[in-house]
């Protein structure tokens, strides 16, 4: 299974709106003749690929047991059911990392296993959530109807994520933004609000690592991005969110240079009403989001309690006034507060990350 999850991550970046997903077939004396994952989105499903894998190398695959991190599918979508295939195969013993979440299958490709006579175990715990946890936007967009959302923030030691005129980039070292871009590579897409775009014209592309570029998205609910920010590109990957009433012409003059425009709902404060523009994402194929924003686009997340993991980068400086998360919300004593599961902290460079997800976040 471990070996499963390994090869499973190799898709990372190229399978959404689909899983990723690994594959280990090993014979009756526990030698592994065959593996495979899925590769990218549309195409042939783990499993295949492990059989076919086992098939070129001459293996028969009668008999074996068969690892895979997610429970085989039991429909036609783009390719044909997985769990009839494994059947047809005749394998002996199949062992599943984690149920599938998707409606189309939930239950209903173990039936298919075991009514074929196959055996069908579950891994155990520790396996079962590294399952989850590498495919939590999946199971968020199947169970919630949103994407898996983490926080990224740079900080000051006084909690100040840039001065009164709006100057914040660059608070940590170098060391950190390598970080924030293997956290883009492992994100669907990469979310700010457009005062970020105004005062650091960022691109919000992978750059220091290797990685497949997330979508960027802006809010902008009076379309106010400037059609020559570096964030718009010809590459059909930025889209900025609006209000439904944002003048068309301003629409237009972005579409022209490259740029996606969707209109969401609005709140009180003429601000994008965050669940609507999560839900527009899920429909899109974003399954994780990582959050990049300034001070308003994190605590309007954090308020609406729209948030399921941060990653605080904070930096050994001191910025005095200036803005830092202001969430207008009051907790009646310290228990109640968001708390931090899972907490993870380490140095980076001069910095210090923290990191953990949200008690606010619903199960996996
Ligand atoms: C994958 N890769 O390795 C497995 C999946 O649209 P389709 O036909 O590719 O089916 C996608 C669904 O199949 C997906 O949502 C999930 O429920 C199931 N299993 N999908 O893309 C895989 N095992
Ligand atoms: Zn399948």
């Amino acid at each position: 299974m471990n070996r499963a999850l390994t090869l499973a991550k190799n898709g990372m970046g190229r399978t959404s709106p689909n899983p990723m997903v690994g594959c280990v077939i090993a014979d009756s004396s526990q030698n592994i003749i065959g593996e495979g994952w899925h590769k990218k989105y549309g195409g042939p499903h783990a499993e295949i690929e492990a059989i076919n894998n086992a098939h070129e190398n001459n293996h028969d695959v009668r008999g074996s047991t068969v690892y895979v991190t997610l429970e085989p599918c039991s429909h036609y979508g783009k390719t044909p059911p997985c769990a009839k295939r494994l059947a047809a195969e005749g394998v002996s013993r199949v062992i599943i990392g984690m149920r599938d979440p998707n409606q189309l299958v939930n239950g209903q490709g173990i039936k298919i296993l075991e009514d074929a006579g196959i055996q069908v175990e579950f891994a155990d715990d520790d396996i079962m959530s590294q399952c989850k946890l590498l495919n939590k936007g999946f199971i968020f967009v199947h169970k919630y109807h949103r994407p898996f959302v983490s926080l990224k923030a740079a900080m000051s030691l006084d909690g100040r994520m840039c001065l009164d005129n709006n100057s914040s980039k660059w608070i940590t070292g170098i060391e950190a933004r390598t970080e924030a871009h293997v956290m883009r590579s492992e994100n669907d897409a990469v979310l700010v609000g457009v005062n970020t775009i105004l005062n650091d014209d960022p691109e919000l592309t992978v750059r220091y690592i290797e990685g497949v570029n997330p979508l960027r998205v802006i809010l902008d609910s009076n379309l106010k991005t400037p059609p020559d920010a570096k964030v718009i590109s010809s590459d059909n990957k930025c889209l900025i969110i609006t209000s439904e009433n944002a003048d068309s012409e301003k629409e237009k003059i972005l579409i022209d240079k490259g740029a996606r425009v969707a209109r969401a709902a609005v709140n009180h404060n003429n601000h994008i009403d965050i669940k609507s523009a999560l839900e527009y994402l899920a429909s899109q194929g974003v399954l994780t989001l990582m959050v990049e924003g300034g001070p308003g686009v994190i605590s309007s997340f954090l308020s609406n309690k729209l948030a399921d993991y941060v990653k605080f980068f904070i930096a050994p400086r001191i910025l005095g006034e200036g803005k830092g998360i202001s969430l207008n919300m009051n907790f009646a004593d310290v228990n109640s507060a968001f708390m931090l599961s899972g907490v993870k902290s380490r140095l980076c460079g001069n910095d210090v990350i923290i990191e953990g997800r949200l008690s606010c976040s619903p199960d996996l």
